[in-house]
Formats: structure tokens, sequence, C-alpha cells
């Protein structure tokens, strides 16, 4: 039996958004969404098994203690896989904040996944991969694989039909710009925040009829390679879901007065012409979409935009 295995995996970016669960403990959503990976940019993951009783997890070397949310949440995750007299020793280096609507936990349990399949050797198909990582955290279902990624909702109450699928196109040209205006963790997580959302939001009902349509479009766009349509609809889906989050009670507002102000320079910098759109998540950054033709202007316009090449 192997005692170590570390894997990587990529945060993603979606361009029709997760929101909303249908089942809270399988983690199935109410909608299908669409991804696009970000590269190099994501966590490593190292996995021990320890002779100790207790197990141990560190995020960028700083040792989690047990009354951090965290810890509850990777032990409920890695129970049902424990070794007798074993414990695991958890090692996570993450390249992107912890929990600032950068997508943080979609690396991290996907990656976990995919080191425990190392260490374990099972052999897992993607499509198993994709699963296990769903259970963890419903967007890391979308982290397994690269590129453009499509999570099907699924129709089964055992989530059995609910995982992520790589798309057969590429982009080269596609590129993502991240605009990190605060790194701190959020007062409400995504978890909390769908459900509030879903719970209590009269808007939430024309999501997911937003969200069918989006991702039919985005599909087309992807073929086509088609970037107004691509960056339109993403863009559109972000505001429709932070739309139904400001319906919520208690309102939901993700965004602070420095997302705004960005969402208008954006618009300002199209109507001159410029070709970039933005998305956003649950947290107050934004992610700008366009195409390397227009990196240098982008990068002149957005101070500390970090460029990913997707492809
Ligand atoms: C997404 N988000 O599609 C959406 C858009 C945030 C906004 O997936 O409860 O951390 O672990 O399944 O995956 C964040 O939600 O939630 C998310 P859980 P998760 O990327």
């Amino acid at each position: 039996m192997k005692k170590t295995a570390t894997a990587f995996a990529c945060s993603n970016i979606a361009l029709c958004k997760y929101w909303g669960k249908r089942d809270t403990q399988l983690n199935l959503p109410i909608n299908s969404s669409l991804s696009i990976s970000l590269a190099d940019k994501g966590a490593r993951v190292t996995i021990s098994l320890i002779e100790n009783n207790t197990d141990q997890y560190y995020v960028n070397h700083t040792q989690i203690s047990a009354d951090n949310t965290h810890y509850a949440r990777f032990k409920k995750f890695l129970d049902p896989f424990r070794k007798k007299n074993y414990a695991f020793k958890i090692e996570i280096d993450l390249n992107i904040p912890l929990a600032a609507g950068l997508a943080s936990s979609a690396a991290i349990y996907a990656a976990i996944v995919k080191a425990l399949n190392e260490l374990f050797e099972w052999n897992y198909s993607i499509k198993q991969l994709s699963i296990l990582a769903r259970l963890g955290s419903g967007s890391a279902s979308r982290s397994i694989e690269t590129g453009f990624v499509e999570w099907h909702r699924g129709e089964m109450p055992d989530g059995s039909d609910s995982f992520a699928e790589r798309l057969n196109t590429a982009w080269p040209e596609l590129r993502v710009g991240l605009c990190i205006l605060e790194t701190q963790q959020k007062k409400i997580s995504s978890r909390a925040g769908m459900q509030r959302t879903v719970e209590t939001s009269i808007l939430y009902q024309s999501w997911p009829q937003q969200a069918e349509r989006d991702l039919v479009r985005l599909k087309s766009a992807i073929s086509e390679k088609n970037f107004e349509l691509l960056g339109a609809t993403a863009e559109n889906n972000a505001l429709a879901m932070h739309a139904t989050m400001l319906a919520s009670q208690p309102a939901l507002l993700y965004s602070t007065p420095e997302t705004i102000c960005l969402m208008h320079k954006i618009w300002d910098l199209r109507e001159k012409g410029v070709s970039v759109y933005f998305t956003q998540d649950a947290g107050p950054n934004l992610k700008l979409l366009f195409l390397a033709k227009d990196a240098e202007q982008i990068e002149t316009e957005f101070n500390n935009v970090e460029v990913i090449k997707p492809f």
C-alpha cells in the first residue's frame, strides 16, 4: 500500500453558473453549468497516511485547527475512505486566495480526489472522479478536467448521472483576466448563499430557465468561436445570478463599491469598441473575458490584472 500521493487540480470559472441545489447532501445542482479552467492556478495536494488518531490538515503550510469550519468539512469528506490504524495528513498548497470567490474549494476537492485515486490505486474514470469531487464541493466536479467543462445536472436521486465532462473544443486565443480586489474570506460562503437564495428569493424561480438558455448559447458560441456571444452570455448569466441573490431575504450582495466601478469601466470600454466582458462569482472580484489580440490594451487599462491562458 502506498503511503503518500500528490496531485494538482486547477480552479475553474463558470461561464454558466451553478447556483442552487436540489440535494444538499449530495451537492446535486438544480441546473447544469459550464466552466473554463484556469491553467496552472489551483491546488496541489499531498495526502499521507499517518499512524495517528487524528487527521492533520495544512493550507499553505499552516495547520487548520479543529474548530475551523474547513476542518469539519475535510473530515466528513474523508471519513468514508479511512484505513484502519491510519489518519490522513493533507497538505494543500494554493496559488489562489482561499474562499475569496476564486473557486479554491473546487480545486482543493478535485485535487484531494485525484490524490486519493493515486494513493489507493483506484484507477477510477474521469466520470467517477468527477462524481466523488462533487461530493466535496459541487464546483469541484468541474475541476477534474481542463478546458471548457460542462457539469450535467443529471436526473437520478443518487447523483450517478451528475458529473462533469470536457467539451472537445480548444480556444487558444481566449484569455481570462483576474481582477483581484479583495483576498479576504467572504462573510457568507457560497454554500450558505445559494441555499438562502433558493429558499427566500422570488427571483430564483426564473434562474433554471436562464441557465438552460445560457448553456445552449455558450455551447454554440464555443463551437462557432463567437466571442461576442460567449462574453455577452457569460456576463448576463453572472448578473442574473447576482440579481437572484439581491432579492434574497436578507439580501445577499457580494459586490463592493470597487466591483461596481470596475463594471462601469468595462461597459465604458465596450462602448469605445473594446471587446471585454466580465463574470463574477460569490465574491467581489471580477474575471475579465477577452481575446489575445486585446491583451496589451487590457493590461494597460486594468492595473494588476493577472492574465490567464486557459488553453
Ligand atoms: C459556480 N459558485 O458555478 C458558482 C458561481 C459560486 C458562484 O460553484 O456548496 O463552493 O461546495 O457545492 O461549489 C461555488 O459553490 O458550493 C460555486 P458547494 P461551491 O462556480
